[in-house]
């Protein structure tokens, strides 16, 4: 460590000073109520713990002070998070008299309160500290290395078990570090306690991304086949851009990658065009997704738009009276923008919307001046950018054109329902739902078997368009899709509009199955690419049938997975021997069963479709429309449930 970096660890370790850690809620508050810290206590909130004790890793590093952090999956499914910062700090601190680690572990929201200066993502949208997950862990261990000590301390349930403790007198002065380990508590996480290796890989690996020069890895000690993965990427952002586009032809390489700051507001943004239809837009803000975008996407969308007419203007690549619009310059594009806010405020349906008018600015200057340079000394693949903006504008043109002719023909108006629905009779939408339906026999005993006040069903038969790299135009060529979207009444592209919506649920009903799991992709995608709003909105869900039926004389039961079977079965009288009856499709059950099982509002478990589920779907995509069926269907069988579970 250079004399220059001594010194700013001493001033920030005078710094520090414990009277600013406030002390919020007792963590008894955090036991009895958790969803309101994490969000939920299903497989959502287990993963939300790992992303709280990180986040204050990440900050370490933001700060300029560790960069490594390792992540382990423990046979048990607890988790070890460690990082080489600078440890906790363990002085006795003056208000309580106890060590400053003890309160990180102790007190709500004591983690964002201290060292002061630069960006924070613990306390951001959802930081809410170590605290919860001590509160929420039967155990919870922690190590400091620090200042040639190493230090100890374990907890029960939140409380104190051991008290702070010197366990090594003597390490090598260059050992420093946190070590955080702990175990989620099943009587709070009672759905689930098993961690998902593919969630917590993805995120890790995004982290990565967005914090070039942080190496992240993760181990997954519960396979013993299974292999560190070691995230690194000093090229951040341009990585990231490189890894969406894996699968895809790119007009140019590499991607074009800025950096810079204005205001206090750190902007870096890489962006790159393939010869896709569609544009890709990732935007975050002190490392969290902006799902709905907000201010920086808007400055960075703006500049864009501009700089590229301005440079087609002068450099007379576009005629003085041809502006392309901002659609036209994104047709193809890959964009990750990622800022970093002193004072983030999130807005929005899921508060990820970001609406600091600052960053507007910030995103756009920063972006522009540097983009700009990029174009003037790179014209080929200026021309290239533009040329493919002019082809976007002509397809826009024609595709209005051709939306208009094709609407006036079929008359696809709201006025003018598709045969295969048959409608529910309220003319609420709040009340009403859509439930999309796999085959046309299932479709019938739904259609039988569904309260007609509430429920409108719509039948789709075999494997919908892949909507992967189509058109809008296309797309709507499709006659399963069209009929969705004119029952749903929200127009489409341009026109889409998620207020005029008929139905506030609409629910994907799909076999049980590889072939019902591939058709649910299918759909989810085209829902994500054309009818985003919607998942916004909570509107997307997907009904679980049932697998199997157990009937024991009287006695008869719908189970849906195979854990459940099992319970079931062990729990029953020996005699009479009971009779398991498999379902293959949702075909097989007639209209009584189904209403029962899959659609009556008092026993069904609907699951809702969340933003990076689809996203997650969307991701998968080309490897799912890939020729390899092998990889393709172990990939549906495992992720088929990519959905946060709701009790409705
Ligand atoms: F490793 C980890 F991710 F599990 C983890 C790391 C978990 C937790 C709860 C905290 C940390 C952590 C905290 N890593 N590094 C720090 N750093 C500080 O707490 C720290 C150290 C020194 C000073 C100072 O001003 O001298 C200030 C702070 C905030």
């Amino acid at each position: 460590m250079s004399d220059e970096q001594k010194e700013t660890k001493e001033q920030r370790a005078s710094e520090y000073d414990a009277s600013q850690i406030q002390v919020l809620k007792g963590l008894d508050a955090v036991r009895k109520r958790p969803g309101m810290y994490i969000g939920s206590t299903s497989a959502q909130g287990l993963h939300h713990l790992v992303w709280e004790i990180v986040d204050n890793g990440i900050d370490e590093a933001l700060a300029g002070f560790c960069d490594e952090i390792n992540v382990e999956v423990n046979p048990d499914n607890s988790i070890t998070v460690r990082d080489n910062g600078r440890g906790i700090p363990v002085d006795i601190q003056e208000q309580t008299g106890k060590p400053a680690l003890e309160t990180v572990f102790t007190v709500l929201h004591a983690g964002g309160k201290f060292g002061g200066g630069g960006y924070k993502v613990s306390g951001g949208l959802h930081g809410v500290g170590a605290s919860v997950v001590n509160a929420l862990s039967t155990e919870l261990d922690v190590q400091v290395a620090r200042q040639g000590k190493r230090y100890y301390m374990d907890f029960d349930h939140g409380h104190v078990k051991t008290a702070m403790k010197v366990i090594d007198e003597n390490i090598p002065e260059e050992e420093h570090g946190t070590t955080v380990h702990f175990k989620p508590d099943p009587a709070i996480f009672r759905e689930t306690t098993i961690y998902n290796i593919q969630t917590l890989t993805n995120r890790l690996r995004e982290l990565a991304f967005l914090n070039k020069g942080l190496k992240i890895t993760i181990e997954d000690k519960r396979d013993e086949n299974s292999e560190r993965e070691d995230f690194h990427y000093e090229g951040g952002l341009r990585h990231y851009v490189d890894f969406l586009n894996e699968d895809k032809q790119t007009l140019f390489e590499p991607p074009i990658y800025v950096e810079g700051e204005e205001n206090g507001i750190a902007v870096e943004v890489s962006l790159q065009y393939t010869d896709s239809y569609r544009s890709e837009m990732l935007t975050f803000t002190n490392n969290i997704h902006t799902y709905e975008g907000g201010t920086h996407e808007t400055g960075f969308k703006m500049a864009l738009t501009r700089v590229i007419n301005d440079y087609g203007h002068k450099a007379g690549v576009l005629k003085s009276n041809e502006t392309l619009t901002g659609e036209d310059v994104r047709e193809g594009l890959t964009a990750v923008v990622s800022i970093k806010h002193p004072d983030p405020q999130f807005e929005g349906q899921t508060k990820t919307k970001l609406g600091n008018s600052d960053a507007r600015s910030a995103t756009d200057h920063v972006f522009a001046a540097t983009f700009n340079r990029f174009l003037l000394e790179h014209p080929d693949e200026a021309r290239q950018i533009i040329e493919k903006g002019q082809l976007a504008s002509k397809a826009r043109v024609a595709a209005k054109r051709a939306r208009e002719v094709t609407r006036k023909k079929s008359g696809l108006e709201i006025s003018n329902l598709p045969g295969k629905l048959a409608d529910n009779t309220s003319k609420d939408p709040s009340i009403s739902e859509l439930f999309i339906v796999e085959g046309d026999s299932a479709g019938g005993s739904a259609k039988q078997g569904r309260s007609r006040l509430t429920q409108a069903i719509l039948p789709i038969r075999g494997k919908i368009l892949n909507v992967e790299k189509a058109t809008l135009d296309r797309v709507l060529a499709n006659e399963e899709i069209r009929s969705l979207f004119t029952a749903l009444g929200t127009g489409f592209g341009e026109e889409f509009d998620v207020e005029k919506c008929n139905y506030h649920k609409l629910i994907i009903m799909t076999d049980a199955d590889v072939d019902g799991a591939h058709i649910r992709i299918l759909l989810l995608t085209l829902i994500y690419r054309f009818m985003r709003p919607m998942i916004e909105k909570g509107y997307v869900y997907i009904a679980q049938p049932p697998l199997y039926q157990v009937r024991q004389g009287k006695f008869v039961k719908y189970i849906e997975s195979d854990e459940e079977l099992e319970r079931v079965l062990n729990s029953l009288q020996p005699s009479p021997k009971p009779v398991i009856q498999r379902y293959k499709g949702l075909g097989e059950m007639d209209a009584e069963q189904l209403w029962e099982t899959t659609m009556d509002p008092a026993n069904r478990h609907l699951l809702r479709v969340q933003l990076d589920d689809a996203e997650q779907a969307n991701e998968i995509f080309p490897m799912l429309m890939g020729t390899k069926v092998g990889p393709r269907r172990d990939f549906i069988e495992s992720n088929a449930k990519f959905v946060e579970n709701l009790d409705l």
